[in-house]
């Protein structure tokens, strides 16, 4: 992509009604525009993060078994009516009526209508376990939308859920739930720490919340400070495994975290004093087992070898997808602007022509963004007639990991400038270097690796 072409509406002045830094950056970068309280519209910067993020969700989900599907955003009220939920959920929820006067809503989850979905087709406890999750938009009418995307009336989500035969089996859902999202959010740069919860209006007797500890929090937290010390790394974990899954499950909920509704202060003060800490956090996701209480309701049964059909088991797990980008930002970034792990950036290497218009620079940044581009890397490449102080602070602000600064006095030498934006150092090299050192830093991230995964996992595939 070319600067000169691209829409970023970046702004010079921080924006009065941003109240937290993500907020602020997010604004300003170009990458979103409110359009009315907590709705927000993508503009293109940020609507390719967003599918950043969206594809490392989907990636995992596959790499955990799980099928890919999409429901409507307007349900109708019948279904909510069924489970009871429809008076329960209160003024949170969106309702509408269409022309004949039904009643319909704006779904704020999705647990009737998959549960619908199931009833319809499933009969036999053959077809379990069966896990389906779609990334779709949301709507809840938040007293206080605020903090831009960290709180948004309408804002994406991944939402999946499991129906098992036997709570056992739900159980072993609930654990890979578990061991996917600890993948997921850390492909994100993101340490995300699971904290038993509260279920809330979903219901339920296990669930957990995913925190990504951060001043700018919405979330009080207590933890043992040793639960930082734990990362999933690149292990391989075999999904279809019930004790591989429970073993990190216990590995990484052992240990005291919970959010303020779950705070037991005796318990907490078990834990030797200096490793005692309490904190904000912003919380990216819950997993929930709820057993058979929608299926209850709604009677979603199956038939089994011997007796009558019975209810089946069920979670439902959800994803901040929309809520991630703010909690990246709150965790990336400095005074200049955002610092995008190399698993989100927008773009993977800015290209700065310190001087547009010089026959052999022009030449040189066209030949990098080429070869970047036959990689397969995606460059973003400012081609303006602006300063260099005005095209280095852009690149700060949109917060590409890697910069390569080409100018006339360097080529003289043969050499180009590669800059790391998160440590600020530079290094001279030939241009052909920096590609190769970019085309490295990026291998690990790269889209092969998905496809080598689904390749291995042949019993279904997903899109
Ligand atoms: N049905 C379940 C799981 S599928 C459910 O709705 N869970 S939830 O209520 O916990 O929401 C899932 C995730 O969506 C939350 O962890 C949070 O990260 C995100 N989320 C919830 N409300 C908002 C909101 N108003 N703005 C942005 N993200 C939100």
């Amino acid at each position: 992509m070319r600067l000169s072409r691209y829409f970023l509406p970046v702004l010079k002045e921080n924006p009065a009604e941003a109240q937290i830094v993500s907020h602020r950056l997010m604004l300003r970068a170009g990458m979103i525009k409110q359009a009315s309280a907590g709705i927000y519209s993508w503009l293109p910067l940020g609507f390719k993060v967003l599918r950043k993020i969206e594809n490392i969700v989907h990636e995992e989900q596959a790499r955990a078994g799980h099928m890919a599907m999409l429901m409507p955003t307007i349900q109708s009220a019948d279904l909510w009516r069924e489970s009871g939920r429809y008076d329960a959920y209160g003024e949170e929820m969106l309702r509408i009526k269409d022309r004949g006067g039904r009643d319909m809503l704006f779904t704020p989850t999705a647990e009737e209508l998959i549960t619908d979905i199931f009833r319809a087709h499933v009969s036999s406890y053959k077809d379990l376990p069966l896990t389906m999750y779609q990334i779709q938009w949301k709507f809840r009418d938040e007293i206080r939308p605020r903090f831009g995307v960290m709180r948004g009336r309408e804002f994406l989500m991944k939402d999946g859920y499991n129906f098992d035969l036997t709570k056992e089996d739900a159980l072993h859902s609930y654990h890979r739930h578990l061991v996917s999202y600890l993948r997921t959010y850390e492909r994100m740069g993101l340490q995300a720490i699971p904290m038993r919860a509260d279920s809330g209006p979903i219901g339920g007797e296990y669930t957990h919340e995913f925190l990504v500890l951060a001043e700018t929090g919405e979330s009080e937290v207590f933890y043992d400070s040793t639960v930082t010390d734990l990362t999933f790394g690149d292990r391989e974990i075999d999904y279809d495994s019930h004790q591989e899954c429970a073993a990190i499950m216990e590995e990484f909920t052992s240990r005291y975290a919970r959010t303020d509704e779950t705070h037991d202060e005796a318990l907490f003060n078990e834990i030797p004093e200096e490793r005692r800490r309490s904190a904000r956090g912003i919380e990216v996701g819950q997993i929930f087992y709820f057993g058979t209480q929608y299926s209850e309701a709604l009677g979603a049964t199956v038939q089994v070898p011997e007796g009558k059909p019975v209810p089946v088991h069920m979670g439902s797990h959800g994803i901040g997808v929309s809520r991630l980008m703010g909690a990246i930002i709150e965790a990336n970034h400095d005074d200049k602007g955002i610092i995008w792990p190399e698993g989100v950036t927008p773009y993977h290497a800015g290209i700065v022509n310190l001087k547009q218009g010089d026959a052999e620079a022009d030449a040189a940044c066209e030949k990098l963004y080429k070869s970047l581009t036959a990689l397969g890397l995606e460059p973003l490449y400012d081609d303006r007639n602006e300063r260099a102080g005005g095209k280095f602070a852009t690149m700060d602000l949109i917060g590409l990991p890697w910069r390569i600064t080409v100018g006339p006095r360097g080529l003289k030498n043969g050499v180009v400038e590669l800059t790391s934006r998160r440590t600020g150092e530079s290094e001279e090299m030939p241009p052909n270097k920096a590609v190769e050192r970019i085309h490295q830093i990026y291998s690990g991230h790269h889209a092969t690796e998905h496809v080598e995964m689904m390749a291995k996992r042949s019993f279904h595939t997903y899109i």
